[in-house]
């Protein structure tokens, strides 16, 4: 082979070659077509015992020619990796791009259960009010839950058929009055707290829970009256269900209160006119309340000569189905999201 014919013939490879890298798509591709032309066993490689027929004279122009090409290929090989890493660098702007004018994803934010709400807010009120939170265990002795709040031991509620009896001597609290018997024994007086907490009676239908919860007033000092109970319970009604809501006090009997009364307010749902859910009555019952017994005092070591009090309770559960209108108490208790989820 002469110098003109390994000219050719290099020229044919280079133009192969540039052909080849220009059909490429992928990096791997491009760098497989380079090695097989300029790689150790490549076609170029492969003419270099060509340069043995090649006259000493015209080796020169061999070797140029032979340079030449390997670098036409080379910059062939090059340019096509700077392409192929454009494309592949507008392939990510176009994917991975992000937009920024996109609104934010809002995570959910949790809340309180409707009943905890409700059982907040009337902290709250009563807070306001000047009464602080007191609370106590939910298992009780049957000293603190009735024999102190003077119920008789023949009384109906001690029967075993409304309360959860654990133990001779342990019961699930029937009502957080026990804290406040605590409460008195423990701490000086005056007194004036709230006791919120979850209570116990073997009771349930639409609108009983075994589990339910309660909110229960204390004020112990000299000279409370029954009018002084009508006045917090008006402020309580007002901020609860409204300014200008009316009370109402009916005679009832409770052990641990003398004398003692419902409490009802003015209905919510006709402003006092008369509807389906007061019973066409205009009025909703909503608290217990009464003076606080003689007898409780004594079991609490508190003189009943020098001090007097009033006490209250209310059912957390029936002040929010009143306020939310829900009509069956099990749904507090289904952990329904999507009824959770209204409140
Ligand atoms: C009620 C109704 C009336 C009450 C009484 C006492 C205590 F401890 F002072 F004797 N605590 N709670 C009471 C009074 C509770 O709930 C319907």
């Amino acid at each position: 082979m002469n110098v003109e014919e390994l000219e050719k013939r290099l020229a044919q490879l280079a133009d192969t070659a540039v052909a080849e890298l220009g059909e490429t798509t992928e990096r791997e591709e491009a760098i497989q077509v380079k090695n097989r032309y300029l790689g150790r066993t490549g076609s170029v490689q492969q003419l270099m015992p060509v340069m043995r027929e090649i006259s000493n004279e015209e080796k020169p122009r061999a070797g140029r020619a032979i340079n030449q090409r390997k670098n036409q290929i080379e910059e062939a090989f090059e340019d096509k990796l700077d392409e192929l890493a454009q494309l592949e660098l507008k392939r990510r702007m176009r994917e991975e791009s992000v937009d920024i004018t996109l609104p934010g994803r809002r995570p959910d934010v949790g809340l309180g259960h409707p009943l905890r709400q409700v059982e907040r807010e009337l902290i709250s009120i009563f807070d306001e009010l000047g009464f602080e939170v007191a609370e106590g265990p939910e298992i009780e002795t049957d000293y603190y839950n009735f024999e102190a709040l003077n119920f008789p031991p023949d009384h109906p509620a001690r029967d075993m058929q409304d309360t959860f009896v654990l133990t001779d001597d342990r019961l699930l609290r029937t009502h957080t009055s026990p804290v406040q018997v605590r409460t008195m024994k423990a701490y000086d007086l005056p007194i004036r707290i709230i006791s919120p907490g979850r209570v116990y009676r073997c009771d349930s239908d639409l609108t009983h829970s075994p589990v339910f919860h309660q909110v229960e007033g204390l004020l112990v000092d000299v000279g409370v009256s029954m009018a002084d109970l009508k006045g917090i319970l008006t402020a309580f009604a007002q901020r609860c269900f409204g300014e200008g809501t009316q009370i109402r006090f009916r005679p009832s009997f409770f052990p641990f209160t003398e004398p003692s009364a419902e409490v009802d307010v003015e209905c919510i749902f006709c402003d006092g006119e008369g509807c389906r859910v007061c019973s066409d009555t205009g009025w909703l019952e909503v608290l217990g309340a009464g003076m606080v017994d003689p007898n409780v005092f004594k079991a609490c070591g508190i003189d009943a000569d020098t001090y007097t009090g009033f006490a209250f309770g209310l059912g957390v559960e029936r002040i929010a189905m009143l306020k939310q209108g829900i009509s069956d108490i099990r749904r507090f208790f289904e952990n329904d999201q999507r009824f959770l989820e209204q409140f």
